[in-house]
């Protein structure tokens, strides 16, 4: 990718859209990590924001996790406000915005800030969901209630999300711009909607049927053509739980160690990608920090690092008509 003014990193250091507690300490694993460091090593510059947090975290006679969604809910839009405005802001400088989660329903501030940096220069907005689940559920279809399992069907302006959820802070994206690689557990009724509403669903059989290459090339040379920008979502479950066990609502048969990588390669070379969100690492359930490690090399892969260094440069890209 050429190579951005700066990159911003800003961590979001909460659980409110989930159920399982400790992704709030994700921030705080990716830099112990040595995030910073590793794209310092990469040649580029890195500024540090610090973590944005609920204001006035309540003494709760019962645990969080036994805290109703609905509960949580004003803290999981308190946050995606202050989110979509900070990252407006890195978006409109020039620079980079690296989000580090936090439970996935940051993204509702985070690609807002996307959305609403590129309405301003008429930039069509794509999204790269790398997840095991698909995020598209609506208050409706939701089986949890919890919001870390929504935040794609409110941006891509799904019914059924009321007045609380709206504001200037919201941006809109295009469901046929959203494409989601690695999705192993879908809900009955969010799948429906995903159907109808023409999101790109690269899951795990087709990745084993046709592999990461020939997908991600499609999708590249189609965010290409229009010029877009590309925003990517990683959620550590996307990866197989063998290699990536922090997680909270970990599913069996995820990417490899090497098709996670190839994605992340694949999209520096591409050079599209504009703004990335780290999501749902969950500290206290990691093995010795082996997702967080693993997270950093991805990051580390988006961002040019290569095997035999940056200046091997990219595997010639060639479309077939
Ligand atoms: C389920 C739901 C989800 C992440 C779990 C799970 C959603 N589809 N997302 N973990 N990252 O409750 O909506
Ligand atoms: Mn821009
Ligand atoms: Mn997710
Ligand atoms: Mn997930």
């Amino acid at each position: 990718m050429t190579k951005p003014r700066r990159i911003d990193l800003i961590g979001i250091a909460t659980a409110a859209g989930a159920s399982v507690r400790g992704c709030g300490m994700g921030p705080e694993a990716l830099r112990v990590a040595g995030l910073a460091e590793a794209l310092i090593e990469l040649d580029q510059v890195v500024v540090d924001h610090g973590d944005l947090r609920r204001p006035h975290p309540a003494l709760d006679a019962s645990p969080a996790s036994q805290r109703l969604p609905d509960e949580r809910r004003a803290d999981v839009l308190d946050l995606a406000a202050r989110i979509s405005d900070q990252g407006l802001a890195i978006l409109d400088a020039g620079n980079f915005p690296v989000f580090l989660g936090g439970d996935h329903s940051i993204a509702m501030g985070t690609v807002s800030a996307v959305a609403r940096h590129c309405a301003a220069t008429g930039k069509p907005v794509f999204v790269l969901w790398v997840d095991a689940h698909a995020d598209f559920n609506t208050p409706a279809t939701s089986p949890s209630g919890n919001l870390h399992g929504m935040p794609l069907a409110l941006l891509c302006g799904e019914p059924g999300f009321d007045d609380e959820y709206q504001g200037e802070w919201l941006g809109r994206i295009d469901p046929r711009h959203v494409s989601v690689i690695g999705a192993r557990s879908v809900d009955r009724d969010e799948r429906k909607l995903l159907n109808a509403r023409g999101v790109e669903v690269l899951d795990m059989r087709k990745i084993d049927e046709l592999g990461v290459v020939a997908l991600m090339r499609t999708l590249l040379t189609r965010v290409k053509a229009t010029g877009g920008h590309l925003h990517v979502s990683l959620d550590v479950d996307a990866m197989d739980p063998a290699i990536a066990p922090g997680g909270g609502t970990l599913v069996p048969g995820g990417l490899s160690y090497r098709e996670a990588h190839l994605i992340m390669e694949m999209l520096h070379d591409s050079g599209l990608v504009g703004s990335l969100d780290v999501v749902e690492l969950n500290p206290f359930l990691d093995h010795g920090g082996a997702s967080a490690t693993l997270l950093v090399d991805l990051v580390a892969s988006l961002f040019g690092r290569a095997i035999m260094g940056e200046e091997a440069g990219p595997v010639e890209f060639v479309t077939e008509e």
